[in-house]
């Protein structure tokens, strides 16, 4: 008998609607509220035979949970009918226009960079910013005792010696080398970690894209026609690049990548030291033992390697003077650069 009731109440409780907020109320007090049906029915508990009390008690607290969901779909229902409610607003007001955003220097310029390399056949690669010591240093020809592997040049994990926050995207590099076959053509922006103090000159996280390149018979002269080709797409056509003799572990020979000083063209500024060009990166042909520690034979392949710093060539080509600018999120920075 006492189910049969609770069954009826159930069906009314599914058909319930609630247009208005009085509705609503109704429903609430005359349903889940505390002189509700729902507590009504509790209440009726000990009326009820006692080797049945268990079911009855189950059946009314599915209800309760039953009338309570109700409720608050109810409710939901009727504040978002009200939120849309025509009659308050005025239609022929203009739209409220989408505040858009813009894209981070360093985004946009990644992406430019990019897009310049991936035309003449270089594919993008990215890993992971946490290393291991093989990845990072080892396998790109670092001695064991390199200062590079100090604690104050790199962020080791703490309990662990053997991980760090990659200190350059070559890591990446030997990754694909270890995967891939040559002919190789990869480039690899990304995110690094310095333990440098911050200046407007220098941060202890920065950006850096390097590309690497592993056929037969790659050859210096190949280098040097493609950083030529990328400077005068990046910086416009009348940019010259020079290469400096310098060291790395993982290339020889080695250079230092300048461009011609794209604020005075060379004729000399405060930006160039008035020495007329700019250092933007380094690079040079991979290292035998490069390629070596990462299953390739030197004797069979050759390439080269090239390495940039992504905020050195943001800063030069929209003349910012305060690295720092690129991580303090200022509105009225970022808001300078468009979209893509
Ligand atoms: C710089 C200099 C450089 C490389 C990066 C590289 C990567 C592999 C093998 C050999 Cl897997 N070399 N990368 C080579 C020369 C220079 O970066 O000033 N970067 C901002």
């Amino acid at each position: 008998m006492m189910l049969e009731q609770i069954k009826k109440i159930e069906e009314q409780i599914e058909k319930a609607t609630a247009a208005t907020k009085e509705e609503l109320e109704e429903f609430r007090v005359g349903v889940v509220g505390r002189k509700g049906i729902i507590a009504d029915l509790f209440s009726k508990m000990k009326e009820i035979a006692p080797e049945e009390r268990k079911t009855f008690g189950q059946t009314v607290n599915a209800l309760k949970n039953a009338a309570q969901d109700k409720f608050n779909e109810l409710q939901d229902t009727l504040e978002s009918l009200q939120a849309s409610d025509i009659e308050h607003s005025d239609l022929t007001l203009p739209n409220i226009p989408n505040e858009m955003g813009s894209v981070h220097p360093i985004t946009k310029v990644r992406e430019e960079i990019s897009r310049i390399f991936e035309r003449v056949g270089f594919n993008i690669s990215e890993g992971p910013e946490i290393e291991d010591d093989w990845h990072n240093f080892s396998a790109l020809n670092f001695p064991p005792n390199h200062p590079a592997r100090e604690m104050q040049d790199t962020f080791f994990i703490e309990k662990d010696p053997d991980i760090a926050l990659r200190t350059h995207t070559s890591s990446v590099q030997v990754r694909v080398m270890e995967n891939q076959k040559p002919p190789i053509r990869t480039l690899s922006p990304g995110r690094v970690y310095r333990n440098e103090t911050i200046s407007a000159r220098a941060h202890c996280i920065f950006h850096q894209v390097e590309g690497l390149y592993i056929d037969k018979n790659v050859s210096f002269k190949d280098l040097k026609d493609t950083l030529y080709y990328f400077a005068k797409e990046f910086f416009g056509p009348n940019t010259k690049i020079r290469l400096r003799p310098s060291y790395f572990p993982f290339t020889e020979p080695s250079a230092e990548l300048d461009v011609s000083c794209t604020v005075c063209s060379g004729k000399g500024c405060n930006i160039c030291k008035y020495t007329g060009w700019v250092e933007i990166g380094g690079c040079g042909m991979v290292d035998p033992n490069v390629l070596k520690a990462s299953g390739i034979d030197p004797e069979e392949y050759t390439g080269f390697a090239f390495g940039m710093g992504i905020e050195r060539m943001t800063m030069l080509k929209y003349r910012i003077n305060d690295l720092r600018l690129f991580t303090e999120n200022d509105l009225r920075f970022l808001r300078q650069f468009s979209a893509l």
